[in-house]
């Protein structure tokens, strides 16, 4: 039967590798204890995304006030046809790609240029999300192969077979999640990897007026204050806590100094929250905040400090219209 051939015809042109080291549920439990216990409170903002915190960030995603992820997308837009001609034949390599609607951006763009093949490589944390992502896009494009890698850490990219140079996407400016520091070094780590001639797209958010900002991390029907308070069901998983949700209020704000928005959750009265992974409950006291994630913005200060700390060339900066949000193009040279 026809659709029989195709769908063998369709995961031929798929192979998802595991690289996840089993973490044991002690790591887990005792990170997210240990931010709890410290004195600014914090709960890692990796621990958003459950399945309602994956359908949240969706929906914000799609907010007005939410600008970054339509504002990337015409970036790519834009700058597809010429970045794909100029990389014709190089291997894609995305880090942490989520859903698969920016690479189909770049993916449309390529299928004019008579390529007998496309090799696609995304790494990411969930296998069942790779696995759903790479069947529909072969399906999409004829021809396109994809090879996953399921890793924990997805800037480790250097152990993937590798067989011309490589465009290696890393775009919705997660980067922004990490502390400066941090994210120096992953980047670093990144451009370790990398081999002469290959390229890194990074999506950044951009520095902009404070009201744009604040608008988009406290949007009016309260779908960025649903996934902040999220966060506690998740915790309240994994550590068999007792959190509610209705006792803590939504904080997002830009930090000038450090040019991020912080998003926290403020206690409203004194809490006292158990856990048999406490030694004793938690205490906190009203207007006491607990830090659930950083979202840096960056200048083209940053972006000098990056090509500093890195030694790649930057090539290009591509921004839309009103310089909200950058695609910075660097190479190893
Ligand atoms: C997915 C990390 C880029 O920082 O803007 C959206 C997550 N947090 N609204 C961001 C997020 C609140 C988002 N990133």
């Amino acid at each position: 039967m026809n659709f029989v051939n195709e769908d063998i015809v369709t995961l031929n042109r798929i192979s998802i590798t595991n690289l996840l080291q089993e973490i044991g549920p002690d790591e887990v439990s005792t990170e997210i204890v240990a931010g709890l216990q410290a004195d600014q409170k914090a709960i890692s903002s990796k621990y958003f995304y459950n399945s309602d915190g994956s359908l949240l960030f969706e929906e914000i995603t799609r907010l007005e006030e939410y600008y970054p992820t339509r504002t990337e997308k015409s970036i790519l837009k834009q700058i597809a046809p010429a970045l794909m001609q100029q990389y014709k034949g190089h291997d894609i390599i995305e880090l942490g790609p989520g859903d698969h609607s920016k690479i189909s951006i770049l993916l449309n763009a390529a299928t004019g240029l008579k390529q007998s093949t496309i090799r696609y490589l995304p790494l990411d944390i969930s296998q069942p999300a790779l696995r759903s992502s790479a069947e529909s896009l072969v399906t999409a494009f004829p021809n396109l192969l994809v090879e996953g890698y399921a890793v924990d850490f997805f800037s480790q990219f250097g152990p993937i077979r590798r067989e011309q140079p490589a465009l290696i996407c890393f775009f919705g400016s997660t980067i922004g999640n990490f502390e400066w520091a941090d994210s120096l070094e992953l980047l670093r780590n990144i451009s370790i990897q990398m081999k002469k001639g290959d390229v890194l797209l990074l999506g950044m958010d951009l520095v902009k007026p404070e009201a744009i900002l604040h608008a988009a991390y406290n949007d009016a029907q309260g779908i960025t204050k649903s996934f902040n308070k999220n966060i506690l069901n998740t915790v309240n998983d994994l550590i068999h806590a007792d959190f509610q949700t209705d006792h803590f209020d939504h904080l997002a704000f830009f930090n000038k100094e450090k040019s991020r928005i912080e998003m926290h959750l403020v206690a409203n009265g004194d809490l006292s929250v158990h856990s048999p992974f406490f030694n004793e409950d938690l205490l906190l006291k009203e207007g006491e905040t607990i830090h659930t994630e950083n979202s840096h913005k960056y200048s083209s200060g940053h972006i000098q400090e990056i090509v500093k700390a890195t030694g790649l060339q930057l090539n290009q900066t591509h921004t839309d219209e009103q310089e909200w949000f950058a695609v910075t193009e660097f190479q190893k040279g």
